[in-house]
C-alpha cells in the first residue's frame, strides 16, 4: 500500500490506465488517485476504529488520556460497534439488491410487466424442488409465485430457517447453532445490528462480532444467494462464452454506450436496444458506424457473464473510461459508482443516466426504470446516446488500443455438466493433489494499491501451485486483462492443474460471476463438503480480498470466514484501535469457526500464506502433499 505521492506507473499495472491517467493530467481532470493524496494522511481514529459518532453526547475518540466515550465504552466496544454497521451496510446492499431481483421475479410471473421473461425455467424448477415447492403439474408461473413467497419471506422473521440453509453441511450448521448465530431473516438481521449498535445496548465487543457473523451469513446464504439464483431464472444461467476487456473496447467510430453497477435488470434492457435494427440505423444517420455496449464493474460482469459483452474495466478504471472522451453515455444502476463520473462526464460530452430511485447522483439525469417500463426506457436511452455522438469532440478522443481475450461464464451447473454430471472428477484432482486446492479472489480496487497489482500476482502464484483460482467481482477484470482467463494461461499453472484445467480445455482461473455471485462459490464449496461428508473448514479451500474497499466485501470476507473458509485480506478494516478485535478476526474466529482473516499487503507472502493453510488443511484430510 502506498502513503506517497504516487508516480502514474506506481498508480496502476496496466498501460491503458497509465495512458489515460496521462490524458486526465493534460486535460485537467482529477481522479480517485488525485482525492486520496489530499485526503491523506487520514485520521487515524477513524482508520483504527477508535471514534464514535452513535450519539449526540460524542463524538467521542479514545486514546490513552480518554481511554472511555462519555458513556463509557470502551475501545473494544466502538471498534466492535463500527465494523458491526460497516457489515450491516455490506450486506443490506447485496441483499436489497437480492430483493429488486424478487421484484423483478415476481411482475413477471403475476404479469405485471410484458418486458421480461423467465430465461431458465428448468433452473426456476429445480430451485422449486430443492426448496420444497411443488412443481410437477403446475405452471412455471404458479411455481414462480411460490419461490417469490419464499424468498421474500427470508428478508423477514416468519421463517424456521433461511431456505438455503438446506445447502449448508450439518456439522456447520451445528457451529453456527452452538455458537447461536444461525441467521434467521436478512432484514432482522440488519436491523438487530442497528439496533445492537446503539448507544446502551450491545456493550460486548465479542458477542457483537458474533453477530457481524450472523447478519453477513444471511447476506451470503440469502441475500446474495437469492439475488444470483434469480438473476439465473430471469436472464438465464451462465454457460462459458468468449468476451474482451479493456479501455480497446471501446470504439472510436461508434455511439459508446457503458454501463456500471451491479444489477442486471437495467443493462439486460440495454443489450436488447442496442441490437434493434432500428436504432442502429439511426446511429448511422447520425455519423456513427454503429452502437457499441461494454460494461463496467459487476454490471460488467453479469452481462459478460450472460451476454459476452465486452468489459470496459474494474472500479478504477470508471472515471478513465470516461477520459477516452468517446464515452456518450454511462448508464448505472447502483453501488460502487462513484459520485466523480458527473463531474468527469462534465470535462468531457459525457452523460451519466441513474436508473434507481435509491441511487440518484446530482447533476445526472434521472431515466427511472421500473419493471413495466424497462423496454420503453432502455430505448429512451439508446436514442439519448445516439443524440450526444455529435456532441463528441474528435480532438479530445483517445483510446487505448488492443483488447485482451477472455473466457467467462462458469457457473456451478456449467461445471457440473462439464464434470459429467458429478463433482467426482473434480475431488479426485483434489484428492490426487492434481489440484491442490481451490481459493476464491475476490473485490475490488483501491488506489492506495497499484491497481490490480496484489490481484493479479496472487492469481498468478496461486496457479503455479497448482491451486485452481476463481475469480468474481472487479478482480474478474483483473485477471482477464493479465491474461488468465483463456485456456492458453495453463502454461502459466503448475503440472497438475496443467493436466486437468487442459483435459477439461478451462482456464486455470474460473470466472464466475459479480460480487453477489460469490454464492456460487459458497454454493460450490457446500457441495464439496456434503459430497466428503466433511464440513467446508475441513476442505483445502481460501478466499481472498487483495486490494478490497468496500462494506460489501468486508460482508462477503466475514460470511466466508463464518462459513469456514479461511480469508486473506490486504489490509485489515478498520479494527486495529481494538486488541480484542483484532486477535478474535485473525485468530480467535479459527477457534470458534473452524477460519479466520489473514492480514497481508504482500501478494507473494499472501499466496504462501494461503499454501500453507491448504497444506494443512490436506495433511489433515490425509491427502497427498
Ligand atoms: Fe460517545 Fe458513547 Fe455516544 Fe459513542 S455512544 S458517541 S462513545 S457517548
Ligand atoms: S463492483 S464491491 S468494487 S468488486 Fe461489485 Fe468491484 Fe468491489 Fe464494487
Amino acid at each position: 500500500m502506498t502513503k506517497q505521492k504516487q508516480t502514474i506507473d506506481e498508480k496502476s499495472l496496466w498501460d491503458d490506465a497509465r495512458q489515460m491517467l496521462r490524458k486526465a493530467e493534460k486535460d485537467g481532470v482529477e481522479t480517485a488517485w488525485d482525492r486520496l493524496e489530499q485526503q491523506t494522511p487520514h485520521c487515524l481514529f477513524c482508520a483504527s476504529g477508535l471514534s464514535c459518532r452513535n450519539c449526540t453526547m460524542g463524538p467521542c475518540r479514545i486514546s490513552k488520556k480518554a481511554p472511555l466515550g462519555v458513556c463509557g465504552a470502551d475501545g473494544d466496544v466502538i471498534v466492535a460497534r463500527n465494523f458491526g454497521r460497516f457489515v450491516a451496510g455490506g450486506a443490506a446492499g447485496h441483499s436489497d439488491h437480492g430483493r429488486d431481483c424478487i421484484e423483478a421475479l415476481q411482475a413477471v410471473v403475476l404479469g405485471t410487466t410484458q418486458d421480461y421473461i423467465i430465461k431458465d425455467e428448468a433452473k426456476l424448477r429445480r430451485l422449486a424442488a430443492e426448496l420444497g415447492i411443488v412443481s410437477e403439474g403446475r405452471t412455471v408461473l404458479e411455481v414462480g409465485r411460490d419461490v417469490c413467497d419464499l424468498f421474500f419471506a427470508n428478508y423477514g422473521s416468519q421463517l424456521p430457517q433461511l431456505s438455503f440453509l438446506c445447502r449448508v453441511p450439518a456439522k456447520r450448521r451445528e457451529i453456527w447453532q452452538n455458537l447461536g448465530i444461525t441467521p434467521k431473516g436478512v432484514d432482522r438481521e440488519i436491523a438487530e445490528m442497528m439496533h445492537r449498535t446503539h448507544m446502551g445496548c450491545d456493550n460486548d465487543a465479542a458477542n457483537t462480532m458474533l453477530h457481524c457473523a450472523r447478519t453477513c451469513l444471511a447476506d451470503g446464504w440469502a441475500g446474495s444467494m437469492i439475488a444470483t439464483e434469480v438473476s439465473d431464472i430471469l436472464f438465464g444461467t451462465p454457460r462459458p462464452r468468449k468476451s474482451l476487456a479493456n479501455l480497446a473496447v471501446i470504439k472510436e467510430d461508434q455511439v459508446n454506450i457503458l454501463v456500471h453497477g451491479h444489477n442486471p435488470i437495467v443493462s439486460e434492457k440495454i443489450v436488447e436496444a442496442v441490437n434493434d435494427p432500428a436504432l442502429i440505423a439511426l446511429a448511422r444517420k447520425k455519423g456513427a458506424a454503429g452502437i457499441n455496449l461494454a460494461g463496467l464493474c459487476c454490471t460488467g460482469n453479469e452481462l459478460m457473464m450472460r451476454q459476452g459483452i465486452p468489459m470496459a474495466g474494474n472500479h478504477l478504471m470508471t472515471e478513465l473510461a470516461i477520459v477516452t472522451g468517446a464515452v456518450e453515455l454511462i448508464v448505472v444502476d447502483y453501488q460502487c459508482i462513484m459520485p466523480s463520473l458527473v463531474t468527469v462526464g462534465n470535462c468531457y460530452h459525457t452523460k451519466m443516466i441513474t436508473t434507481a430511485d435509491k441511487a440518484k447522483f446530482s447533476g445526472a439525469e434521472h431515466v427511472k426504470f421500473e419493471m413495466h417500463n424497462g423496454r420503453e426506457q432502455a430505448w429512451k436511452v439508446v436514442e439519448m446516446a445516439i443524440d450526444r455522438f455529435s456532441l463528441r469532440n474528435p480532438d479530445r478522443v483517445e483510446i487505448p488500443q488492443g483488447p485482451v481475450a477472455l473466457v467467462t461464464g462458469f457457473s456451478n451447473e456449467f461445471l457440473l455438466e462439464a464434470l459429467g454430471g458429478t463433482l467426482t472428477p473434480l475431488i479426485d484432482a483434489i484428492k490426487a493433489g492434481k489440484i491442490r486446492g481451490v481459493v476464491a479472489i475476490v473485490g475490488c480496487n483501491n488506489p492506495k494499491y497499484q491497481q490490480d497489482y496484489c490481484n493479479v500476482n496472487l492469481a498468478r502464484e496461486l496457479i503455479k501451485k497448482d491451486i485452481l483460482v476463481l475469480v468474481t467481482g472487479c478482480v474478474t477484470t483483473a485477471a482477464g486483462k493479465a491474461g488468465l482467463l483463456v485456456p492458453e494461461a495453463i502454461a502459466m499453472a503448475g503440472s497438475g492443474l496443467q493436466e486437468i484445467c487442459g483435459s477439461l480445455a478451462i482456464p486455470p482461473v474460473l470466472h464466475m460471476g459479480s460480487c453477489v455471485d460469490n454464492a456460487r462459490i459458497l454454493q460450490l464449496a457446500a457441495l464439496l463438503a456434503n459430497e466428503l461428508g466433511v464440513d467446508i473448514s475441513d476442505l483445502p479451500l481460501a478466499g481472498s480480498s487483495p486490494e478490497w474497499y468496500s462494506e460489501k466485501a468486508a460482508a462477503i470476507g466475514m460470511y466466508c470466514v463464518a462459513s469456514g473458509i479461511y480469508t486473506h485480506l490486504g489490509h485489515p478494516p478498520n479494527i486495529t484501535g481494538s486488541e480484542l478485535v483484532t486477535k478474535l478476526a485473525v485468530k480467535g474466529l479459527d477457534d470458534l469457526l473452524g477460519a479466520c482473516f489473514a492480514i497481508e499487503p504482500d501478494p507473494f507472502k499472501a499466496a504462501d500464506l494461503i499454501d500453507e493453510r491448504i497444506r494443512q488443511k490436506r495433511q489433515a484430510l490425509g491427502l497427498a502433499q
